[in-house]
């Protein structure tokens, strides 16, 4: 497949609501867009690197450089996401860069042969049920008022940010008023240390489903101790940046189930990898998010149907991040979310709101 041009888009994603989390909140999403040209189809994918590098070390501006100064210009004449995927792997880090490139490359391609991305990467399901990821609040009432208001829309799964100061209180508080059944958990975006283990170790009496990335990103050797002195379940994201992360934590015991983020580790072809050692260990996984637009969502979405997803992920309904979505809106069914069927990611950006929304676009010719 030759690819003749990629167009970097930038647009601007007003939230419906503030997104607080343990390290800052987010009021507008600032998404590169990368569009990959070829004779036979365009394929789109979403960067979901934040504005600032406080989730993980990458942020827009610096993706975006990554991508004209070093990825594009790497990328083979004749490229299909697999070639692609070699051709950026000398490259250290950068890995949500990378993966917009080479989803982008995988969508022409799949596009261009008309099979759905789904379909590419064995899934099962035809819908995927979905939870949703609930920001640290001012008050419990506050909070209390936002879970209902989401369990009213169906979302079968609640997980609440947490962060020192945060934490106990918010997590009985749902407890009690929502009962035992619902199935919670919580996400500390690394806001702990191993010192905290005695205070983590008091939500053990609120049977949550898991507790995502308690510690450091590199504490990975610290999370498996942790995961000897509490009794939730250890849930890792921003540790896990390959396949080889998830084999190294699995064998230490730092957790006993992975959010898998496409974007965080370099893309859907080393996501599918994480997936399948996960899945034979019998690791238990989940798709994260990362305030996708349609376009990540999409893809997301079809990742979320492989067989190895065991858990609702964080893959809500467009209305939840959006007043307006650049694609069809994605609405929960019953709970679920359906997985496109058309050819690539199975959805195209609407012309007139992408214009309305960009606020730059670069074309790079090849
Ligand atoms: O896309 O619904 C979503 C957000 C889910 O909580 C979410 N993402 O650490 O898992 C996580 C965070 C990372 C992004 S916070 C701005
Ligand atoms: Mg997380």
């Amino acid at each position: 497949m030759k690819i003749t041009g990629i167009e970097l888009r930038r647009i601007a994603m007003p939230l419906v609501a503030p997104f607080r989390t343990s390290f800052g909140t987010e009021t507008t999403r600032d998404v590169l867009l990368v569009r990959v040209v070829t004779p036979e189809a365009e394929g789109w994918a979403e960067c979901v690197a934040m504005s600032q590098p406080l989730y993980s070390p990458e942020y827009v501006d610096g993706a975006a450089e990554a991508m004209r100064r070093f990825l594009i210009p790497a990328l083979p004449d004749q490229a299909d996401a697999q070639a692609a995927g070699r051709a950026l792997a000398p490259f250290k880090g950068h890995r949500m860069a990378k993966a917009a490139l080479e989803t982008a490359v995988l969508d022409a391609q799949l596009r261009g042969r008309r099979e759905s991305l789904a379909a590419y990467l064995g899934a099962v399901a035809d819908r995927v049920p979905c939870g949703v990821s609930i920001g640290i609040m001012g008050s419990i009432p506050e909070l209390l008022d936002t879970v209902e208001g989401y369990l009213a829309q169906g979302y079968i799964r609640i997980k609440l940010k947490i962060q020192p100061g945060w934490d106990v209180a918010p997590v009985r508080a749902v407890r009690e008023r929502f009962g035992p059944e619902l199935p919670l958990q919580v996400d500390a975006n690394a806001a702990y240390t191993l010192a905290d283990a005695p205070h983590l170790a008091r939500l053990d009496a609120f049977d949550l489903l898991l507790i995502e990335q308690p510690l450091a990103d590199d504490d990975i050797v610290q999370h498996a101790a942790l995961a000897r002195r509490i009794t939730t379940p250890i849930c890792l994201d921003e540790s896990i940046e390959s396949a080889e992360h998830a084999a190294a934590a699995i064998t230490l015991g730092a957790c006993s189930i992975i959010n898998v983020k496409p974007g965080r580790v370099g893309g859907y072809l080393e996501a599918r990898r994480i997936h399948d050692v996960a899945r034979a260990h019998g690791v238990g996984l989940w798709c994260g998010g990362m305030l996708e637009t349609g376009i990540g969502r999409a893809a997301n979405v079809a990742l979320a149907a492989l067989p190895g997803f065991t858990l609702p992920g964080d893959t809500s309904a467009s209305r939840r991040y959006f007043a307006t979505d650049i694609t069809p809106p994605f609405e929960l069914n019953d709970g679920h979310l359906d997985v496109p069927t058309g050819p690539g990611i199975g959805v195209d950006p609407v012309p007139d709101i992408l214009d309305e929304v960009t606020t730059s676009a670069e074309w790079i010719t090849r």
